[in-house]
């Protein structure tokens, strides 16, 4: 019998969803660059499993049914472009490729394109929630080819994790590179996700004067909450967790932040579209600042910076600030799926937003309750342009605010750096302001530059420039947006 999907990458990725696919009844045949782990899986975790093996690419192809399927799950990249590029002189018309690793999603539209011209079938799929995810229930997002996905469902919809209702965390996102784009906005979503959380950890800490027990007991509770999720819960675990000295691990680890490009790709694509995805990006800028450990020692020092004490009754501190990381959190998807909706328009990839929500509720990084919430305003309203305005989260926004305005404030006045919390504020205050000063701006523009405006006393699309001074021309520079 012949084997239903080849996997090629024996990395933590690869053999664990080898192992889920094998699990849900799939005939999968494994292959490495390196051929000796081949063998360490086959000896391995593989042993006594239908899983079988190839030890080159042919053997791999010799191997499968067609249509074939064959799964990458390499580093992104270069590598991909040569698995390819060795791949297609060994295949069919009609056969697939899926791309399962953290591409880059111009990436899979080039590809896409290039295998269509061969008659080969592309699929780039995001895969989140690392090697437990991948062995037990991944979330997958798959985009391409579609006359790929009826093949490729059955196994996917398989492995992928579940709902509570039982509905696949898993579905065809849309044509190109969509499904990568759509885990590209995942990971920065998480970033966001992740930043909040030590924002709220660090004015707990430095600010309050907790201690780590008393901080884990406020993320269990926080977990009983709207804002019950994955990253919350393991929050909770890592500050209770002690070091053999019995001490919290948690300090002893260096407070820089790495990062693999993902949250980097997702604020460089919301400036290129013109999104203002603003906490997204101030969670890369945060990571960058962490980096920057050296230079934080110096200047802490040169500005005698003193302890940021924040007085008052704690409790009610700790529940304004669960508010405010709510809150937050709300404006961090809103920007996130603002994201989406314009990439969806400009590349006409008609996302669901809805099935984007569902595919993320269960088995990624940033599963959470509130993802049913985000599908539910989305089945409310499939065009909802901004989240926010959507009933149920209109009310926390609003029912927030007052406890999110005193944190992010005493934040300011005490000098605890809190660059989400309080920058989602400030776009829910541009984002609810009818007239912004930027009729101040289109006059210096237009002073130095003859850049022209538009007048609110005429129609939109008429453009104006005045000469300031007296002392210039009467031409304009030419009106365009960049
Ligand atoms: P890695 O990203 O570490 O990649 C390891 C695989 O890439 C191995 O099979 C390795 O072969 C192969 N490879 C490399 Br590295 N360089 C190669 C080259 N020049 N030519 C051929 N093969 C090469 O594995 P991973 O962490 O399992 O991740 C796989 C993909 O899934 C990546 O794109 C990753 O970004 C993505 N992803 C990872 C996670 C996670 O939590 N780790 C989560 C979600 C998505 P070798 O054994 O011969 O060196």
């Amino acid at each position: 019998m012949k084997g239903d999907i080849g996997v090629i990458g024996l990395a933590v990725m690869g053999q664990n969803l080898i192992l889920n696919m094998n699990d849900h009844g799939y005939k999968v045949v494994a292959h490495n660059r390196t051929a000796e782990k081949v063998d360490e899986f086959l000896q391995g975790p593989a042993k006594g499993t239908n899983i079988v093996g190839a030890y080159s690419l042919q053997e791999l192809v010799d191997k499968l049914e067609s249509p074939r399927k064959i799964m990458l799950m390499v580093r992104a990249g270069d590598v991909v472009d040569s698995f390819i590029d060795k791949l297609v002189p060994l295949l069919d018309k009609g056969d697939i490729i899926i791309d399962g690793g953290n591409t880059n999603f111009p990436d899979t539209n080039r590809r896409v394109a290039a295998l269509k011209e061969k008659g080969i079938h592309f699929i780039g799929s995001g895969v989140s929630g690392g090697e437990e995810g991948a062995r037990f229930g991944p979330s997958i997002m798959p985009g391409g080819s579609p006359e790929a996905w009826p093949f490729v469902k059955p196994i996917f919809q398989a492995i992928s994790a579940k709902t509570e209702n039982d509905e696949p965390c898993c579905d065809w996102v849309g044509n190109d590179g969509a499904g990568h784009f759509v885990k590209m906005v995942h990971n920065g979503i998480e970033y966001g996700d992740m930043q909040l959380i030590t924002e709220a950890y660090q004015f707990m800490k430095d600010g309050l004067g907790m201690t780590h027990d008393e901080m884990q007991s406020v993320f269990i509770e926080w977990n009983k909450t709207e804002l019950n999720s994955y990253l919350v819960e393991i929050t909770s675990d890592i500050l209770g967790y002690k070091d053999t000295d019995g001490e919290p691990l948690v300090e002893k680890i260096l407070d820089t932040a790495g990062q693999k490009g993902t949250g980097k790709w997702t604020g460089i694509n919301a400036l290129d579209m013109g999104i203002p995805l603003t906490l997204i990006t101030e969670s890369v800028f945060a990571r960058c600042l962490s980096s920057l450990k050296d230079q934080r020692v110096e200047a802490e020092e040169l500005f005698g910076k003193k302890e940021s004490i924040v007085e008052g009754d704690k409790q009610v501190w700790i529940e304004a600030l669960r508010q405010a990381l709510l809150a937050s959190k709300i404006i961090s998807y809103a920007q996130g799926f603002m994201l989406m909706r314009e990439a969806s328009n400009e590349n006409c990839w008609d996302l669901n937003y809805g099935n984007v929500a569902l595919m993320w509720r269960g088995g990624c990084i940033i599963r959470s309750a509130f993802l049913s919430n985000i599908r539910d305003a989305y089945d409310i309203d499939p065009e909802l342009s901004f989240l926010g305005s959507d009933s149920y989260f209109k009310g926390i926004l609003e029912n927030s605010m007052s406890a999110w305005r005193k944190v992010a404030a005493k934040s300011m006045e005490v000098g605890i750096p809190m660059p989400s919390m309080t920058s989602a504020l400030t776009f829910l205050d541009g984002y609810t302001t009818a007239r912004l000063p930027a009729n101040l701006l289109q006059a210096q523009r237009d002073y130095f530059g003859a850049h022209t405006y538009e007048r609110v006393d005429k129609p939109k699309g008429e453009f104006f420039h005045t000469n300031w001074t007296g002392k210039g021309g009467d031409v304009s520079s030419t009106t365009y947006n960049s």
